[in-house]
């Protein structure tokens, strides 16, 4: 399949001539101001990252190289004319800018399946963990125990020329990804299954193949990974798993190294964990309630207690979005046209009529809508699939996609590693003119 990458390489080198332009010519170009306010929130609204796969606007939400998950949903080769588009395709587009054709979304598939042999000692280490260790903890771990195959790690060690570091990246990034599927089932059929595992079928393509080793052969649970693995693959560069993959690959760390800190980023509650919170919440309310179809009533109030409890409510609010999350709608869509009457859907339904008028009222909540956490875990509920502490390792196995093919740009570009400036108290007080007591 080398053609992919060389197309890649192609089209990446004529993108290179206007980053060197860029940097030569026009390096002066003030891009902004920064304002205190901005520095002391999260570094909100900087325009500080380059990355080529994604978009996130405000008010519209994710474009993955101009197009709207809608519009990838019609454009993405699919395997039948009613299935969800293959990540393979999204993940083609990411590199290379253009909607793929059957053939190269294929390609890719046999590809990731020619390189998705997971080494023996990968097993052992996760089996050296405690069962019970989370699910995310298992899933980083194992990342990390891959470190140990890194081509580019063996190329630089070895001296290689600094312009072929995007080749040996490239080379890195292909097998992580091709291997993630068994990894995330392994760790799912060791933990939920008692260790019957399921062998690869190397027909299947990456996310159908996923869905067949957790155990799951339906052609319903197989279109439920295909969408789920498109819609959770990138949401631009800022992200805490997409920076923290950025930031580590920034020091040449290896891309098993670079993901594994994305990961364990991921595994936040304000980030990738929010899934399981969603559903853990959801929970806690059904079991307060004693009920299993709550009235709006009784989830307005229990929304405020959460509030007064001084907790999130998860699944609601985001750091750019200011509308409902168009991953959460997709899904939404999705339940609309294949579910009909799902207790726990309906709850997630009727918490967004409810929620963002009370998460609005409290007037500091900059975005009371919902983002794509509030549907997910209700989804792949539905579909069988229950074991909600898993659900950050399938969210993780998305974004592979998308901040794994930003760091073979970040490569390929030559971006060299990243050191913004930090500053003490006493400056930031200088500079809004704020003495302080000696
Ligand atoms: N419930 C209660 N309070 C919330 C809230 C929510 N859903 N969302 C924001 N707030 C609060 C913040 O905690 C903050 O409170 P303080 O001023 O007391 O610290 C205040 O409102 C302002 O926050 P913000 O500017 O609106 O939001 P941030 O950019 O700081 O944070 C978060 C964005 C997504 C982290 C936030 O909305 C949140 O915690 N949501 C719940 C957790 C969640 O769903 N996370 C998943 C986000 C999507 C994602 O990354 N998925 O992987």
């Amino acid at each position: 399949m080398e053609y992919i990458k060389n197309r890649f390489y192609e089209k990446a080198m004529k993108d290179m001539a206007d980053l060197q332009k860029l940097r030569k010519d026009h390096g002066d170009v003030v891009l902004g101001q920064v304002t205190i306010d901005q520095v002391l929130s999260g570094m909100k609204g900087i325009p500080a990252l380059l990355t080529e796969t994604s978009k996130l606007d405000a008010n519209e939400g994710i474009r993955f190289r101009g197009y709207s998950l809608p519009e990838l949903q019609e454009k993405l080769p699919k395997l039948d004319v009613e299935g969800e588009p293959l990540p393979e395709g999204l993940f083609y587009l990411m590199m290379i800018g253009e909607i793929p054709e059957k053939e190269d979304v294929i390609n890719i598939s046999k590809d990731w399946a020619t390189r998705s042999h997971v080494p023996q000692h990968v097993f052992d280490v996760i089996d050296a963990l405690p069962k019970n260790s989370r699910p995310m903890t298992q899933f980083s771990t194992a990342i990390l125990s891959m470190a140990y195959d890194s081509v580019f790690q063996k190329a630089y060690r070895a001296g290689v020329n600094k312009k072929f570091y995007w080749d040996f990246m490239y080379e890195d990034v292909m097998t992580l990804i091709a291997r993630l599927p068994r990894i995330a089932a392994y760790i799912y059929r060791r933990i939920y299954h008692n260790g019957h595992h399921i062998e690869p079928n190397p027909s299947l393509d990456w996310a159908g193949n996923l869905a067949h080793m957790m155990g799951y052969d339906s052609v319903e649970v197989k279109r439920l990974l295909r969408l789920y693995m498109v819609i959770h693959a990138d949401h631009e560069g800022g992200n805490v798993s997409a920076h923290a993959t950025h930031l580590v690959g920034s020091a040449l760390s290896n891309a098993y190294y670079s993901f594994a800190a994305g990961m364990v980023g991921l595994a936040g509650p304000l980030h990738g964990f929010a899934n399981q919170e969603v559903m853990s919440w959801m929970e806690e309310m059904l079991i307060e309630l004693e009920t299993d179809e709550p009235s709006d009533a009784q989830i307005a109030a229990y929304i405020e207690k959460t509030l007064l409890q001084g907790r999130v409510v998860p699944g609601y609010g985001h750091a750019v979005l200011r509308i409902t999350d168009p991953r959460f709608t997709v899904q939404q869509t999705f339940a609309e046209k294949y579910i009909v009457n799902d207790k726990l859907i309906n709850t997630v339904n009727a918490i967004y009529r409810v929620a963002p008028p009370i998460l609005e009222a409290t007037g500091k909540i900059k975005n009371p809508w919902p983002n794509v956490d509030a549907f997910s875990g209700a989804l792949l509920n539905h579909y069988g699939i229950t074991e909600s502490n898993f659900y950050t390792v399938l969210f993780g196995v998305s974004r592979s996609l998308g901040v794994l093919a930003s760091l073979v740009f970040d490569r390929v570009y030559g971006l060299p590693i990243e050191r913004p400036n930090s500053q003490t108290m006493d400056w930031f007080l200088a500079k809004a003119g704020i003495p302080r007591p000696e």
